[in-house]
């Protein structure tokens, strides 16, 4: 009896067994198939095209955009000449069959040619191609708008001389207003080309915000006109710094992708860098605590030289301040200033000799916060910007501000830590939110060296790696920002940011870094993640995801792939 238990069961074993590797090899050497002719990437909301077809693009083909705007022209300029040099060879070629009629001519409809490219500006456009009469039209609100079709536009055509998708319709809007990338250029510096392209690719993508955390502890990269000892001597050396010229450079060419810049600097706390131009309003200059103990290898990983904060009791800090805050002003005309307030250290400010009177004079840390932002908030107001900060300022147990030094109408909180639980929290507060989810939006995790003590390596690697896990395509594409809000409190969320911190990534690597992994979050934010059903869509994306990478590599990104080849050429 035993003995025939023992055979059912290690026989019901066996074939269980066999089961699990097959569906291990189903899970790893099938890729994910979709077949579509063209991608557009992120895809747009609405794409009608009955009867695939594909034209070629006459070589007499011009753009008709009869608008006097800077931006406007160099857009239509660049994809004038992008269509006939991309040369664009998709992976699959697509089958179509082909118009006798090539495209002519594509004409810019556009209503409002004064919007600004400021927050919550209508982005949406309306495209036609139609083989009937080889004509295109695209219509919009802005020129915003308009630059978003004209990348749409370039998309749906490929190959040298090109074609060009013909006899559809889209129609198309973004899901989130603000769609942004962020990268810190305060531990590793990264030259201005960099920059540029970076900015060039998340135009492509559709994303629209450039977060430029330029300051931190390690560096300040920034010269200011009136504060031009900051740089000097807080900058890695004169060939690692951002002059004016290279600013006003910068963001000239976004707002020709349609993309804002935000410039951060990080105060009161991350701002060691300072010290170097004015030591007396930095406290803690060069000391370093572990704030949970010598075993606190998240702290120590960091890397920090020691954190560094504005003294709030000196007046000194206000006059550099203000001139900080009024130069980047001028320098960068968007109307949101980012101004950091995260990860405030206790014991960097209560090393301080005239803190430690004010606090023993029956004053908290808090308090100490609260007049620095009293100062510094009417004074961003003042220079009409709304202020972003990390939600450190509000929702950190020990250091923080009363809502009302920071209302809801000039402030805006970017969450990092705790995902929707914070969110929730955020918006319940009232607050606009934008989503920077560390566990899903944080892009530093790369195969930098151990960044502490080696011999500790094997005791801490069991239990956390400072930037890990590494946060896949699929994992930012998937995360669903509103989720558990009511209605009224999803119109808060303004939208995402991924971010790149910089203590292990420069510029060499910056493009696998980010890409497609920032182009995955521009999907999720311009068109969602899901299909016309409700259901997730994130098999389809591969595929597509792994054309658009084919086409950024193409254009000179160096962007990772996401799976063999053969997974696009051997479909099914
Ligand atoms: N620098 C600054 C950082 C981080 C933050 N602010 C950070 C914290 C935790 C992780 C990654 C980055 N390096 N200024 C938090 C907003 Cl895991």
């Amino acid at each position: 009896m035993a003995a025939i238990l023992r055979s059912i069961l290690s026989n019901t074993m066996a074939a269980m067994l066999k089961l699990f590797i097959l569906l291990v090899l189903q899970l790893t050497i099938s890729c994910n198939s979709e077949p579509f002719p063209i991608n557009v990437w992120p895809i747009p909301t609405s794409i009608s095209w009955p009867s695939p077809k594909a034209a070629t693009i006459s070589p007499a083909f011009q753009i008709s955009a009869p608008y006097a705007h800077k931006h406007l022209r160099t857009a239509v300029k660049r994809h004038e000449s992008l269509l006939f040099s991309e040369g664009y060879k998709p992976i699959v070629p697509p089958s179509l069959p082909i118009s006798p009629t090539p495209l002519l001519s594509l004409t810019l409809h556009i209503t409002d040619i004064l919007a600004p490219l400021h927050h919550g500006v209508d982005e949406s456009y309306s495209l036609t191609i139609s083989s009937s009469n080889g004509v295109a039209n695209l219509s919009s609100a802005t020129v915003w708008g308009a630059i978003h079709g004209l990348e749409s536009f370039s998309q749906l055509s490929w190959g040298s001389p090109p074609l060009i998708a013909t006899d559809l319709y889209i129609k198309d809007r973004p899901l989130f207003p603000h769609r942004g990338l962020m990268l810190d250029t305060s531990r590793n510096f990264y030259p201005v080309e960099d920059i540029m392209r970076t900015i060039a690719t998340m135009g492509a993508n559709k994303l629209n915000v450039f977060h430029w955390h330029i300051t931190d502890s390690h560096s300040f990269p920034l010269v200011l006109p009136s504060e031009p000892n900051l740089a000097a001597a807080g900058s890695y050396g004169p060939d690692m710094q951002y002059s004016p010229e290279d600013v006003k450079k910068i963001v000239d060419f976004a707002m020709s992708y349609g993309v804002r810049v935000v410039p951060e600097f990080d105060t009161p706390g991350h701002s060691l860098s300072w010290a170097g131009a004015y030591p007396e309003i930095v406290t803690c200059a060069n000391q370093f605590w572990l704030p949970n103990g010598p075993d606190d290898w998240a702290h120590r990983l960091a890397s920090e030289p020691g954190p560094g904060q504005l003294n709030p009791l000196h007046p000194r800090t206000y006059e550099v301040l203000h001139n900080v805050f009024r130069d980047s002003a001028s320098l960068f005309p968007d109307p949101f200033f980012h101004s950091g307030a995260d990860e405030l250290n206790p014991l960097c400010w209560s090393s301080d000799p005239s803190i430690q009177s004010f606090l023993s004079s029956g004053h908290n840390l808090s308090q100490l916060l609260q007049r620095f932002i009293s100062d510094t908030h009417p004074f961003l107001v003042s220079l009409n910007r709304t202020v972003v900060y990390w939600e450190d300022i509000l929702l950190d147990s020990t250091i923080h501000v009363p809502s009302s030094l920071i209302p809801p109408s000039t402030t805006i909180l970017q969450t990092w830590n705790n995902g929707i639980n914070n969110i929730k929290d955020l918006v319940t507060a009232g607050y606009r939110v934008i989503v920077s989810s560390a566990d899903f939006y944080y892009l530093d995790c790369g195969h930098g060296s151990f960044l502490g003590n080696y011999s500790a390596y094997d005791a801490i690697s069991e239990q956390t790696s400072w930037c890990g896990p590494f946060k896949t395509w699929e994992r930012i594409y998937d995360y669903d920002i509103v989720e558990g809000l009511k209605e009224k409190e999803k119109g808060l969320v303004i939208g995402g940011e991924v971010a790149l911190w910089s203590e292990q990534a420069d510029g060499t690597v910056l493009d696998g870094r980010v890409w497609p992994r920032a182009a995955a979050l521009a999907e999720a934010m311009w068109s969602g993640n899901r299909d016309e059903n409700g259901r997730r869509r994130t098999a389809m994306a591969t595929d597509r995801l792994m054309d658009w990478r084919h086409r950024m590599v193409g254009r000179g990104v160096r962007a990772e792939p996401i799976q063999p080849l053969w997974c696009r050429r051997n479909p099914g």
